[in-house]
């Protein structure tokens, strides 16, 4: 052990800093694919990817689905959790025990621990797919971290600033990638470039995005 060790965390050398409450674990989830997928395929059955609309009327280019006993959802009156699936009536679908597992050991390994998500967004980008920059500040909890999982396609992440006009960081996410973010860096800014047409070996022309997150 050199002296630099003792000034480093267990975990520093897999976590890549974007901020100072912001990590990229690169790879992170690659363990837990072969789980993630059939579990995604039931949530799936139960409530379908759907493209919402925002309250300015835009019909949003990424579909959307949750699971866990809260789910995302926006209309033209707002964005809000709901406990059921507006379009079911029923609840959103349980989180699968492999998702809360992969959400907190990711929380833990970004220094995160305790990490108890009750709602997990789940998006599909088609290629041409983006998100605008927006804040995520519908979640009663602010002290709780979001964790983020990447799946097929690559994306390129824009990490923004407290104001939407500050300048943009790019961070690449690719299939199996895990972002935390807490803290100071909570509320910052932030979305996703159109997406590129680059078929990915097990989900093709997608990209599927975990955003797991404390809501209530
Ligand atoms: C940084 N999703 O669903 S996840 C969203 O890749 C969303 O689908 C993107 O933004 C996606 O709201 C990015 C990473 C993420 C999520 C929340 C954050 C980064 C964040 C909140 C604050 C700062
Ligand atoms: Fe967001």
């Amino acid at each position: 052990m050199t002296t630099l060790d003792l000034f480093q965390s267990p975990t520093s050398d897999q976590r890549e800093s974007i901020g100072p409450c912001a990590f990229v674990l690169r790879g992170f989830a690659l363990p837990y694919v072969d789980d993630l997928i059939p579990a995604l395929a039931d949530i799936e059955a139960c409530s379908p990817f759907r493209n919402m609309v925002t309250p300015g009327g835009f019909t949003m280019s990424v579909a959307l689905t949750n699971c866990g006993p809260l789910g995302w959802t926006t209309d033209r009156h707002g964005y809000r959790y709901t406990a059921l699936d507006p379009d079911s009536g029923k609840p959103w679908p349980a989180m699968p025990d492999v998702f809360a597992a992969l959400a907190r050991e990711a929380a833990a390994a970004a220094g995160f621990r305790d990490f108890d998500p009750d709602a997990c967004l789940v998006n599909r980008y088609l290629p041409g797919s983006r998100l605008s920059l927006h804040q995520d500040r519908n979640e009663r909890d602010l002290d709780a971290p979001i964790v983020s999982v990447s799946l097929g396609m690559p994306a390129t992440f824009l990490f923004g600033g407290d104001a939407r006009s500050d300048r943009a960081d790019r961070v690449p996410l690719h299939h199996g990638d895990v972002a935390v973010w807490g803290g100071e860096d909570r509320l910052r800014y932030h979305g996703v470039m159109p997406l590129k047409d680059a078929p990915h070996s097990l989900l093709g022309s997608q990209r599927i995005n975990f955003t797991f997150r404390r809501a209530s």
